[in-house]
């Protein structure tokens, strides 16, 4: 059943102690949402917490204060758990069973899915982010929106859209974006983070990236294994740009990264241009996401047999969806 988001939000106002879950590998998106609501919780006199254990990355340290952050869950006493941006049971990660078996679960997310419902679930595909969702959510809260949330909400944004530049961009981002910086959301500096920081560690993946990618006709991706990873120093998330970079190339209307994050586990992170569909590809591999950003994450011994797979469940999706 689907709730109101007004419903949502007289529930969060009656609640007193209120937990607050994201996505694993978290994203701007999960960032910008789950802490957005974070302080909105706060400012009403909550005690809340939110619970993230991935280490965020250095650029995601600038844009959020990382130190409120909890990673050891051992108070089930909340009367509210809430999850944002959050598609599926298992991108709760280690949070997975103490969200579902929580009596009062409350699903706010923006993926057309149907893979998480809680007791409460407001999921609408039609806003690019979840942190749009949750910007309405906390005026339907009645809270001071301070220059703080609306920031967050804008790096949220900001971060689904690629800066306004996905095709799930529509009217209503750009009036949240107007709403946000209407409220004092440091816009300049987080468009000077978000897309005009390149740290040294960057720039090498970066490099990597431009030396070691792959094309097939119009579909180029690039693959980093555990020990290309290694010796960089770096972490699967720092590339996590790979496939928005890719699919930027001219001619090519699908992008793909294949991340060995651990031995023999792979991140997939897809990309496509306007009229071509990767949802259901990464559906394939039993992930999901949106029609022109999608991800799935799978353990495969071979990686030459993994890439061979991916390449052919492209083609045959193309067939399927009757693509050119
Ligand atoms: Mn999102």
């Amino acid at each position: 059943m689907k709730n109101s988001l007004k419903d949502i939000a007289k529930l969060i106002k009656k609640s007193s102690k209120i937990a607050i879950f994201t996505h694993i590998n978290p994203d701007y998106d999960a960032l910008g949402s789950s802490l957005a609501l974070y302080y909105a919780c706060q400012s009403l006199n909550k005690e809340v917490d939110i619970y993230i254990k991935d280490e965020l990355t250095k650029t995601q340290r600038l844009l959020v204060d990382s130190t409120v952050l909890k990673n050891e869950f051992t108070d089930r006493q909340y009367d509210a758990f809430i999850s944002t941006d959050v598609s599926s049971k298992e991108l709760l990660g280690d949070y997975k069973d103490v969200f579902i078996n929580a009596q009062t679960n409350i699903v706010i997310d923006h993926h057309s899915s149907n893979e998480l419902i809680g007791k409460f679930t407001f999921r609408e595909p039609s806003y690019s982010s979840c942190s749009e969702i949750i910007f309405l959510l906390i005026k339907l809260m009645k809270v001071k929106i301070t220059d703080k949330i609306a920031s967050l909400v804008y790096v949220g944004l900001s971060g689904d859209t690629n800066s306004f530049t996905n095709t799930n961009t529509n009217q209503n981002s750009y009036y949240t974006a107007f709403e946000c910086y209407k409220y004092g959301g440091d816009i300049v500096t987080i468009n000077e983070i978000m897309y005009r920081t390149q740290t040294t560690k960057e720039t090498e993946l970066e490099k990597y990236l431009l030396n070691n990618y792959q094309t097939r006709d119009d579909v180029a991706y690039c693959i980093v294994t555990l020990k290309t990873l290694e010796k960089m120093d770096a972490r699967k998330a720092d590339c996590d740009f790979y496939s928005s970079k890719l699919i930027s190339m001219e001619g090519i209307n699908i992008a793909f990264s294949a991340i060995e994050s651990k031995p023999n586990y792979y991140n997939l992170s897809f990309r496509s241009k306007y009229g071509f569909n990767v949802r259901d590809i990464a559906s394939k591999f039993g992930g999901g996401g949106h029609i022109g950003a999608a991800g799935a994450k799978l353990q495969y011994d071979d990686v030459d047999k993994l890439l061979n797979q991916i390449l052919k469940t492209i083609e045959a999706q193309r067939v399927e969806n009757n693509e050119d």
